[in-house]
């Protein structure tokens, strides 16, 4: 099948499906017994991430269990510090770690070997690209400037990203330095994992919506706005998904200012909010993960109203946020069985 002729490509492109095409973000992850096997084998998680069959393994997982119409590369936002050389490891339960960087080390940072570094990452692109079922659109993605440096700065996950907000206002121009290294490194990895076989990619900016306009502004349009741009400057009909999650009312001209062509949403948006955003660009999203979680009438109810309020135009099915590794299997197929006979 021809790329464009994808489910998830048509809507990116700005057609309206019925059924919509459904995938889940953290499709491949702890809430499914195979990946908890396989994560086992190959060790640690930045292990699975850097070894390409077991990373292909992963990410066709809940491909052959629920056949959803996108797949997404199974890897992480935080390899692009670990290809700058940030010391980077996962602890179980505690999420990422890493060494912070200060003001002399970002002036040491060098985005020119990442692509490099990350071949292992490539090589798993190019073999889901061949191993894929022909309709199912494989998404590459990388995490936003703002985003990767709010861990780079704090060196772990936190509840508001305090580091890096304050860092980025004391600092602005150490600040704006790593930006830039980061605008760099994440326009040449998207690159090399279109060139790969990507299908189309998508920018989490996963921590958007803790910054006031002028800093948002800042920290996370211009520099998505400087990734689509590099991006588009060697592949011209590169398809981008971007996803400033939790922004609201900046939601607004987003895609617009950035340049991207499909945005993804969560679920704290009110419906007619949405639907005015949906006359602007496609939408992806927005099941809490949570109703996923509680199932029953609340997981029904909740996906009825995404189909009757959004699926009059381009829209991609999809949580507002990832999947969660305590959630019931069966509501994931309980979730795409309504989504699929409702329309
Ligand atoms: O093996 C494990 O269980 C580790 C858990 C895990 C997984 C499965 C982490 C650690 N990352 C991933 C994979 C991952 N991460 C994918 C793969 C593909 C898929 O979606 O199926 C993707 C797209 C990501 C992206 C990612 N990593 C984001 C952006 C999306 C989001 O969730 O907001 C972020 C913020 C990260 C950082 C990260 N990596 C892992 C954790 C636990 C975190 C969050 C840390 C925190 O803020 O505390």
């Amino acid at each position: 099948m021809k790329r464009e002729d994808k489910s998830v490509m048509r809507v990116i492109a700005g057609e309206s499906l019925t059924p919509p095409p459904i995938w889940m973000m953290r499709q491949a992850g702890r809430y499914l017994p195979e990946y908890k096997a396989t994560r086992k084998e190959a060790g640690s998680f930045l292990d699975l991430c850097y070894n390409p069959p077991l990373a292909t393994e992963v990410t066709l997982q809940p491909i052959r269990r629920f056949g959803f119409d996108a797949a997404i590369l199974f890897s992480d936002i935080l390899v692009i510090p670990d290809a700058l050389g940030v010391d980077l490891r996962f602890e179980e339960g505690r999420g990422p770690i890493l060494k912070p960087v200060d003001a002399a080390a970002i002036a040491k940072l060098d985005a020119s070997k990442v692509v490099e570094y990350l071949a292992p990452v490539l090589e798993t692109v190019d073999r889901l690209s061949n191993e894929l079922p022909e309709q199912t659109t494989l998404l590459g993605f990388c995490g936003a400037p703002w985003t990767v440096a709010t861990y780079m700065i704090a060196g772990h996950g936190t509840p508001d990203q305090g580091p890096a907000r304050q860092f980025a206002l004391t600092q602005p121009d150490d600040f704006q330095t790593l930006i830039d290294v980061l605008v760099d490194a994440s326009s040449s990895y998207l690159i090399a994992q279109l060139k790969a076989g990507a299908d189309a990619v998508q920018i989490f900016d996963s921590w958007a919506s803790v910054l006031d306009e002028d800093q948002f502004t800042r920290w996370c349009v211009e520099p998505v706005k400087r990734v689509v741009a590099n991006v588009r400057a060697q592949i011209p009909d590169a398809k981008i998904i971007g996803f400033p999650k939790g922004v609201g009312a900046f939601y607004k001209g987003y895609a617009a200012a950035t340049g991207v062509d499909m945005i993804g949403i969560d679920w704290c948006l009110p419906m007619a909010f949405a639907q005015d955003l949906q006359k602007e660009v496609p939408i992806q999203g927005n099941l809490d993960p949570k109703r996923l979680i509680a199932g029953g009438t609340s997981l029904d109810t909740a996906v009825d109203n995404i189909i009757e309020h959004l699926n009059n135009g381009p829209l991609v099915f999809n949580l507002g946020h990832g999947i969660t590794p305590e959630t019931p299997i069966p509501h994931v197929q309980q979730m795409i069985d309504r989504v699929r006979m409702v329309c």
